[in-house]
């Protein structure tokens, strides 16, 4: 049998993956859940049919939407995750010697379970051995309203703006999570493609600009998603995230990163005309 699937990007373009075997097809109270294994990916997880993470390419999205963060950070300690019920930023996370406590607020309680029986590689730091990690099955929002100024990071693992992840691209959820960290604090969250979705960036960094003193966006090339030209937002109320890099920290990390490096901290915050003419102030 030749089975493929095609996520569509646009009206004509998209990506297509030969698939050698549905795992799992589910739905929750949120969204649609699939994990197929395919031909030259390994497993995959989709949400409302777009892809969420590969085996294959995932480490390039966990180690980038972690590790500039937790080393521009001088001490971080305290982390919480939004999102990410695959498992994949916590397991980064919790390979920071500094980190005595690694939370994960997820909505959608099937991803988790589901990912710890299918995606053991990601799952790793969240199927109960970890010691550091606390799991949360809730809104994001919710959760973190009741927990002010207690983080020193906090990522945005979040799907695209659609379905139940519309609210973490607004400026009231920027606004909390401001509230939510310490006095200098550090948020990252995905911001998707620059290459496809001009108008969301714009918007994006506009509310972020409105909530917190320091604004970038780095890049990150993922292959499964949406032209292979991923994005993030780092948002901070005091570290900048090239000035103020411990370049040397970074470079005697005890742990192997198989995309982040100390140059490429640097690199990644360089970005093509178009992805500054996306959020120019
Ligand atoms: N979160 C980002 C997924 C966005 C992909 N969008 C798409 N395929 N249209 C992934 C979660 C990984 N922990």
């Amino acid at each position: 049998m030749d089975l493929w699937y095609t996520e569509k990007h646009t009206d004509g373009a998209g990506i297509t993956l030969r698939v050698k075997k549905s795992l799992f097809s589910g739905e929750s109270e949120f969204q649609k859940l699939d994990i197929v294994d395919t031909m030259d990916y390994g497993r995959m997880m989709l949400l409302d049919g777009l892809v969420m993470v590969t085996e294959r390419d995932e480490f390039i999205y966990h180690d980038m939407i972690t590790h500039p963060a937790l080393f521009t950070h001088p001490n971080p300690q305290k982390v919480l995750v939004i999102g990410g019920g695959d498992g994949g930023t916590i397991r980064e996370i919790v390979r920071h010697p500094e980190v005595e406590l690694a939370v994960l607020c997820e909505i959608d309680g099937l991803v988790i379970e589901k990912s710890i029986e299918l995606l053991p590689s990601m799952a790793s730091a969240i199927d109960g051995s970890n010691p550091k990690v606390k799991l949360h099955i809730d809104d994001g929002i919710a959760y973190i309203k009741e927990h002010q100024g207690e983080f020193d990071v906090i990522l945005v693992d979040s799907t695209d703006p659609i379905g139940p992840a519309v609210g973490l691209f607004e400026e009231d959820f920027y606004q909390t999570v401001f509230a939510a960290l310490k006095e200098d604090g550090i948020m990252v969250a995905q911001s998707e493609s620059p290459f496809y979705h001009a108008d969301i960036q714009k918007e994006m960094f506009g509310n972020l600009r409105a909530v917190f003193p320091i604004v970038e966006m780095y890049q990150a090339f993922i292959p499964t998603y949406p032209s292979g030209f991923w994005s993030f937002a780092f948002a901070s109320k005091q570290y900048h995230p090239v000035k103020d890099f411990d370049r040397k920290r970074a470079a005697n990390r005890e742990f192997h990163t198989r995309y982040y490096n100390e140059d490429l901290h640097l690199g990644a915050f360089m970005l093509p005309t178009f992805a500054q003419e996306n959020i120019a102030e």
